[in-house]
């Protein structure tokens, strides 16, 4: 009797329905079984999954389908990240609105997850650009500003000319804009700011209690914060005022010989008035101003700088130290000025080489040739003993750091000081297709938050979309003219939207509960649900989504929103989708569209090759083999299942069996169990799920070859039987609907996907007998059937007098033998 041929658009639709039907992937809120959250970083709705989306969600559905096999309540939920640029350009583009587009996108991407097979909880499914959802974020927004976290600030801002918006610094890559890009530039503007710095010691803290996380993950966070330790000096400048710089190295102060400033440090205008330098100063400044964000900060970036005419005095030596403005020096980090030691800093060193400024070695090795001021051919940047540096000389260099600080500190002229590289989170954005910012500006009051129970500020829905690609809001006035909250006179609504990573910092968080319309979700819910167990998502969020989250849920905990201090337990990052060797993308024409994959071979094809063509973490390799072999090996799967559905012995799945078994019998057993033992294994060990899908590749060919003999007796079926069932099992969260059809063709209980997760048994592991390997002076020449505890001398004699050994030592004096058991003996003979 037969199971037909293996047509996957035929049973995948109809397994697909009955999961739904039975609700199968409906996570409770609250259970007796313990909880498990997995989440996979939601999609931008652009209109068609690619196959880096295949990817990640395959990895969460088997993660999910996994812990539901082992008895975990799993919320696995989906949902779009649905504000955002694209969505503008096409409504531009097509003369529509960008929720039309997104809405519409959503409907038709939602239909290619669900025909992947993903067992999501649609339930909870949410759209970051509906009302319901970004009301919540709203409400954050103000309360945010009541506590201070939130404030205003006109600065030099990274401006993306194409996008027509401001950019966060996590949003400029390498001087790019992250979506575009194209070179950012830098203008003044007034933009709303996130304190996200207030959290900057906490957000580092916690990278070292994150123990799921990789290494280079934690690491880029670690340098994005960039705590750095040091001092702040003042140093007098000759004729009245005074400047503060931050340094790493308050020990080599003796050997600062001049002073570099930012081009927008304050002092700057103060210092060159009336000056003959001043029309060269301003000069300079106007064109350091002027240069591209990414050209300044590069480190190619060629030294220059120029001088103001002002001096200062170096609070130790007391010698006069000219004062520059220097390129290279940058307003936003520490005090904007730089104490210049160009004899152990390299970038001091290149300047002051440049400009003929004087080098004062003050710090020699511990051991070694004493430095010479004449022979330097670069700064000496390595610890030592202090030199030239007065009471200090002889001191070691870290000690001397405390040791100047606090000798600076008495006469209030220095201080220890910590420094961060992180600047708060830019969240301001001047496009339309995102969540209004909830201000009012009043002439009288100022700024005013939009009252709680305004809430929400809609975004209208009947606009249209600018031809020159600028927001419409700010001209719309219907929705700009509002009255003041406060005094009730004219007033005029925030036009700016949020920045998109505002809703991606908490929409975990709404998937505990979803549907709440009366807060933004349940303490309870959440109390349940989070932390997330396992985070899946791509490298490129290391430091902007994951950093945001990170501070969401902390800062959200200190309003009471929230009840726990980090969102992600456990994070894994996989690998980019390339094909040819680089990305698949559009622009390199090597996109292998998903949709195309399951039209030809099926949902579970597409699966298993996005499993077993590479370990998660690392870059997957298209390649339409590797495509045809996984295909091949479903049919082969189904075939083998064919041929046996009329010996299997439904009872007998995942059971003990009883009885005496044949030899054969028995391996196959082994080999079952060991496989079990295996998948469970490499799951468990970072998802390595290609090297379990091998295993279980090589218990279907172990079936193969012994079926025909098992066939034929009793317990042999019995093995069979288990055997089968435990491969339909395992291979369930991978390829799920072949394994419920072949399940059901096979006559097993209940469905696949609804079993429990199997376990192996040690007793079935022990092997009678182990295949020994034998080489002579290293070359493999036989292989030996032995008894599991055969003896080393047994071995060693078996190997001795077996015909293929005989035949490579005749004639040669065997010189030794070693032997390991169980596995290779070694034989030395000349
Ligand atoms: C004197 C000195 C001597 C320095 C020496 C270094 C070595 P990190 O470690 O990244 O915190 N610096 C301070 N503010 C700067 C700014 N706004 N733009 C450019 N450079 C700035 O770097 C701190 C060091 O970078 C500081 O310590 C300062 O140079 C420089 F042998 O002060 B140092
Ligand atoms: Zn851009």
């Amino acid at each position: 009797m037969g199971i037909g041929s293996y047509d996957p658009h035929s049973i995948e639709p109809a397994w697909q329905d009955q999961w739904n039907e039975h609700k199968l992937f409906l996570a409770e809120n609250g259970s007796d079984k313990p909880k498990y959250y997995c989440l996979q970083m939601f999609p931008y709705p652009s209109g068609k999954i690619h196959m880096g989306h295949v990817r990640v969600y395959t990895i969460g559905d088997v993660v999910a389908r996994y812990k539901r096999m082992q008895g975990f309540n799993v919320l696995n939920p989906m949902g779009w990240d649905a504000f955002g640029l694209p969505a503008e350009n096409a409504a531009i583009k097509h003369d529509t609105h960008p929720a039309d587009w997104t809405y519409s996108n959503i409907d038709d991407m939602r239909g290619q997850l669900k025909r992947l097979g993903y067992s999501f909880d649609w339930t909870r499914e949410l759209a970051t650009c509906h009302p319901d959802y970004y009301r919540w974020e709203q409400l954050f927004f103000i309360k945010f500003m009541e506590k201070g976290l939130i404030y205003r600030k006109q600065s030099p801002v990274n401006w993306c000319p194409s996008c027509h918006t401001v950019l966060a610094n996590e949003q400029v890559e390498d001087g790019l804009c992250w979506r575009c890009d194209s070179v950012v530039q830098t203008r003044d503007l007034e933009q709303w700011y996130l304190r996200i710095t207030d959290y900057a010691d906490e957000l580092l803290e916690w990278l070292d209690k994150l123990p799921g996380w990789p290494e280079r993950v934690l690491t880029m966070q670690r340098n994005w914060i960039g705590k750095s330790y040091g001092s702040q000096l003042t140093f007098q400048i000759e004729g009245g005022e005074s400047v503060d710089v931050f340094t790493t190295r308050p020990d080599t102060l003796y050997g600062a010989t001049f002073m570099s400033l930012a081009a927008e440090h304050p002092l700057v205008e103060k210092l060159i008035e009336g000056k003959e330098q001043a029309d060269d100063v301003r000069a300079f400044v106007d064109k350091v101003r002027n240069m591209e964000r990414m050209e300044r900060e590069a480190d190619t970036l060629e030294k220059e700088g120029v001088f103001t005419g002002a001096y200062c005095i170096n609070p130790l030596s007391g010698e006069r130290m000219p004062i520059y403005v220097a390129n290279f020096v940058l307003m936003g980090y520490g005090t904007g000025a730089v104490m210049a030691v160009p004899a152990h800093d390299q970038r001091d060193f290149d300047f002051a080489s440049k400009y003929g400024l004087p080098l004062k070695v003050v710090i020699q090795p511990k051991k070694g040739d004493k430095i010479v001021v004449e022979e330097l051919t670069e700064a000496y940047s390595a610890p030592g003993v202090l030199d030239n540096s007065g009471q200090f000389t002889g001191m070691d260099n870290e000690e001397a750091k405390k040791a100047i600080t606090d000798y600076l500190g008495e006469k209030k002229l220095g201080k220890p000081t910590v420094n961060y590289r992180l600047r708060d989170w830019n969240v301001s954005r001047q496009r339309f297709w995102g969540a209004p910012i909830p201000v009012i500006y009043c002439d009288e009051c100022g700024a005013v938050p939009v009252p709680e129970k305004d809430l929400p500020v809609v975004l209208p829905t009947d606009l249209k979309t600018r031809p020159d690609g600028r927001s419409p809001l700010p001209e719309t006035e219907s929705f700009v003219n509002v009255a003041c909250p406060k005094c009730g006179k004219p007033a005029r609504r925030e036009t700016d939207t949020l920045d998109t990573f505002f809703e991606s910092s908490w929409y975990f968080a709404r998937y505990t509960d979803a549907r709440n319309e009366t807060a933004p979700f349940d303490l309870d819910a959440l109390k349940y649900w989070c932390p997330v167990d396992q985070y899946i998502g791509g490298i490129e969020h290391a430091i902007l989504h994951l950093l945001y989250a990170r501070f969401f849920v902390k800062a959200l905990r200190d309003l009471g929103y929230m009840n726990y201090d980090e969102p992600f337990e456990s994070l894994l990052t996989q690998g980019m989708v390339i094909k040819d060797g680089s990305k698949m993308s559009k622009s390199k024409g090597n996109v292998v569209e998903p949709s195309e994959m399951v039209q030809r071979y099926g949902a579970d094809t597409t699966r298993l090759f996005s499993l077993f063509a590479a370990p998660p973490e690392k870059d997957l390799d298209w390649n339409e083999k590797g495509v045809e072999g996984c295909h091949r090996f479903i049919g082969r799967l189904w075939r083998l299942v064919e041929d046996l559905v009329d010996v299997i012995e439904p009872s007998a799945a995942c059971a003990p069996v009883s009885g005496e078994l044949s030899a054969k019998a028995k391996e196959v057993r082994c080999k079952e169990h060991e496989t079990v033992r295996k998948v469970k294994n490499d799951l468990e060990r970072n998802y390595q799920f290609n090297t379990a899908i091998a295993a279980v590749m090589e218990l279907v060919n172990d079936l193969y070859l012994a079926k025909d003999e098992l066939k034929d007796d009793a317990t042999g079926r019995k093995v069979l039987s288990s055997a089968v069932a435990s491969i339909l099992t395992v291979l369930s969260p991978m390829v799920p609907h072949v394994c419920e059809e072949l399940w059901k063709a096979a006559g097993y209980q209940g469905m696949a996907c609804t079993q429990p997760w199997p376990e192996y048994d040690e007793k079935a592991m022990v092997r009678d007998e182990v295949t020994v390997v034998v080489q002579v002076n290293g070359k493999l020449r036989s292989r030996l059937t032995v008894a599991a505890d055969a003896s080393k001398d047994e071995v060693e004699k078996m190997a001795l007098s077996d015909e293929n050994i005989t035949r490579h030592t005749e004639g040669k004096t065997i010189r030794k033998v070693v032997v390991v058991p169980g596995k290779l003996v070694n034989i030395v003979a000349n």
